[in-house]
Order: C-alpha cells, then structure tokens, then sequence
C-alpha cells in the first residue's frame, strides 16, 4: 500500500512537473556524513528556483529537482559545491 503512495505520487509530480523542472545529478566528491549532507541540502534550498534536494551519501549523489521553469546552470552547482569545500565528479539532467 506504501508502495502504492509512493507511486501515485511519483506520477503526479510526474504530470505536474513534466513542464520545465529539470532533475539534475550531481556527483560530489567528499560527501560523507550526515553533516556534509545536511550542509548540501541547506546550501541548495536557499537557492530561489530549487525546489527539492536529496543527498545520497552512498553514491555521493545529489540530486537536485528545480521549480517549474526555472534554471540552475552547472557554473552556479558547480560554485556551490565548490564554495562548500566539495568537488563535482559529473552533472548530468534528466529531464
Ligand atoms: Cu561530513
């Protein structure tokens, strides 16, 4: 049933956001802990056209969903990322 939720949900913010949010995965160099992450996600919420921000430390993997018509470029990821002391290894969008 949990799995039920979850899949209508996806499909709605699927149809709901099939417009020009993009998915974007960012691989980050250094991500190890709790607090890398939590540093991350806040780092990326402040950003106006981030809508959410999931950080997966096994893969070192952040993946960032933008609002609805809005951008966020690689040089501002990447400068983010950067400026919070971590390296990027590869972005790629999905979208
Ligand atoms: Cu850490």
């Amino acid at each position: 049933m949990r799995k039920l939720i979850m899949i209508s949900g996806m499909i709605i913010t699927f149809i709901s956001g099939v417009a020009f949010a993009d998915t974007i995965k960012v691989s980050v160099n250094g991500l190890v802990c709790a607090f890398c992450a939590t540093g991350i996600e806040k780092t990326f919420k402040k950003q106006s056209a981030v809508d959410q921000v999931n950080v997966d430390l096994d893969n070192r993997l952040v993946t960032i969903n933008t609002k609805p018509n809005q951008k966020l470029d690689d040089a501002t990821i990447t400068k983010l990322i950067n400026d919070a002391g971590y390296q990027i290894t590869g972005i790629s969008r999905v979208k």
